[in-house]
Formats: structure tokens, sequence, C-alpha cells
């Protein structure tokens, strides 16, 4: 799987989904991020793809793939090589909810990216009346869904960039110990 896999375990770099319906907030935050600092960009076919790398982190190949209706069924083919989720919520979209909650939940169950640790990014915190991280958490039964994983439920705002450093450092968080674990349990199997 991805850039951690068994395959290349030494490669320090990850590949990560960045999910969610559309107008979620994913590519304003994605580009807030890379606009801030000094990144390797790749060419974008189809949806967009860029290299986040905050200082003292893992590097973090991010996948943003599109959020319309259309799209959403082709989101498990994007699973294959990922090593982590980030899932973008509108924190003010309370008449999507559910729709966003059915497709994190849907996409939870994609074989290939079972156990990968997941960032639920609570977006669009700067708008009066959004609700909290922890209103998200229990909504999108987080703690139920995501019971075999790390995850992480973060609110961010992407037009002024608060939170969204914090979200990313914490994936890359939850993929450093992953990796460390299995590199713990490659060491003990050899044995
Ligand atoms: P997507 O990539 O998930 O489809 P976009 O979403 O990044 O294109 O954002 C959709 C709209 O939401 C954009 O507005 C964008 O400016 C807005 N948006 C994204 N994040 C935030 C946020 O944190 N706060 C607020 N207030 N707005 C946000 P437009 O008007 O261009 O459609
Ligand atoms: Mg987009």
């Amino acid at each position: 799987m991805g850039l951690l896999s068994s395959k290349n375990q030494n490669a320090k770099q990850a590949h990560v989904l960045l999910l969610g319906l559309d107008s979620a907030g994913k590519s304003t935050l994605l580009y807030k991020l890379k606009l801030a600092e000094n990144v390797c960009t790749m060419p974008t076919i189809g949806f967009n793809v860029e290299m986040i790398h905050l200082e003292g982190d893992l590097p973090l190949t991010v996948w943003d793939v599109g959020g319309q209706e259309k799209m959403r069924a082709a989101w498990g083919c994007y699973c294959e090589d990922a090593d982590g989720l980030l899932y973008v919520v509108d924190s003010t979209d309370q008449q999507r909810l559910e729709d966003s909650r059915k497709e994190f939940k849907h996409i939870l169950q994609n074989e290939h990216i079972r156990n990968v640790p997941v960032v639920v990014l609570a977006n669009k915190q700067d708008v009066p009346g959004a609700l909290s991280a922890e209103d998200i958490t229990r909504m999108f039964r987080v703690k139920k869904l995501c019971s075999d994983r790390s995850w992480y439920v973060q609110p961010c705002c992407a037009i002024t960039g608060d939170g969204l450093a914090e979200g990313f450092r914490k994936l890359s968080a939850f993929l450093k110990s992953r990796t460390k674990s299995r590199d713990t349990l490659a060491f003990f199997k050899q044995k």
C-alpha cells in the first residue's frame, strides 16, 4: 500500500487521500497549505495532487479527488495506494451532512484503506453557527466507524488556515507511529 507500503517501507513519504463532498473546501485548504510553504508540485490530471511538507514532518503526497456525486463513485479507485485519509466536512452544510456521513462510512469500508489512519477536518469554522468538531464527531459516529484505526477530528478554516497544519500534523504522526509498529512487528517476525 502506498509509499509507506511493504514494497517501500524506508521511503519517508506517504500517500494521502483528501476526500469529502463537493464544496467542502478540499482544494481551498490544500492550496492554503501549499502556498504557505515551499513544495514540489506534480501535474494535475483530472484531480489535484500536491506534495505538502510541513517542517519536521513526513512529506505527504495529497490526492484531492473531486467530490461531485459522479466522482464519488470513483473514490474507491484511489484507495489502493493510500496510507491515510483526510476527510473534509463543510460544518455549515447541515442539509448535506447525512450525505457526507454516508460517503464517509462507505469509503471506510474499502478494503484497501482498512485500518489506515483518518483525520476528519471540520471545515468552515469561521462561519457563525458552524457545527463544532465535537458535533461532527458525534453526528458522524466517528468513534464507532473508526474503532479499527487511529482517528482525530480537527476543527479548521481553509480561508484563514486555522487548524490546517494541526490536522495534517496529526495524520503525519499517526502514519509515523504506524510505520514504527510495522517495523517492530517485522523485526520480531524475523527473529
Ligand atoms: P471542494 O474542493 O471541496 O469542492 P472548494 O471545495 O475548495 O472549491 O471550496 C468551495 C467553496 O467553499 C469556495 O467558495 C471556498 O472559498 C469556500 N470555502 C472553503 N473553505 C472555507 C472556509 O473554511 N470558510 C469559508 N467561509 N468558506 C470556505 P466559492 O464561493 O468560491 O464557491
Ligand atoms: Mg476541489
